[in-house]
């Protein structure tokens, strides 16, 4: 007997796909849905199949996150935001409340819910990672959405 082995791919054949946008740093989001939506397209994805629900900022997503899924009209929902250290320790609460929140509506309701939630410690971070020389967070959720999605039809099937 040979060991068997089970993973995704990115070869999804389209599906429905949401993604829920912080507002807060939008000129660190908007390059991080720029590049969700690019991958999901060149992988199939037709753009009248993606839908953006924007909300303030990164500790609202878990609230939308958790209708979207209610709804369960999506294969996948992919979480975008810009939590970026400040003076103060509401950067921990944010990140800390948007991170465990998406990952808790994943469970409840058995969907994939890609976290490009990014947490940073500067702005030249969150630069480095939306389209610079660290990738793009928001490319890398659309992947990791389009694995699980693919991931879970076998487990399911
Ligand atoms: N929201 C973010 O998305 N990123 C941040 O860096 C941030 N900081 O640092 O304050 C932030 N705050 C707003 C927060 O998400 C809520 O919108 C606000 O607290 C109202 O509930």
């Amino acid at each position: 007997m040979s060991v068997q082995y089970v993973e995704g791919d990115f070869l999804t054949g389209g599906g429905n796909y949401s993604i829920v946008v912080g507002r807060f740093n939008s000129f660190v989001v908007e390059s991080l849905l720029e590049g969700a939506i690019d991958t999901l397209k060149r992988h199939g994805v037709e753009a009248g199949n993606i839908r953006v629900i924007r909300v303030p900022g990164a500790f609202e997503i878990p609230l939308a996150v958790q209708k979207v899924a209610a709804q369960k009209k999506d294969d996948a929902i992919i979480a975008l935001g810009a939590v970026i250290r400040g003076g103060t320790p509401h950067f921990e609460y944010v990140s800390g409340e948007s991170s465990k929140g998406v990952s808790q509506v994943s469970l409840d309701y058995s969907v994939p819910v890609a976290n490009g939630i990014l947490t940073v410690n500067s702005i030249e971070q969150a630069i480095e990672r939306s389209g610079t020389k660290a990738g793009n967070k928001g490319a890398e959720a659309a992947l990791s959405a389009l694995e699980m999605v693919s991931l879970l039809r076998q487990l399911e099937g």
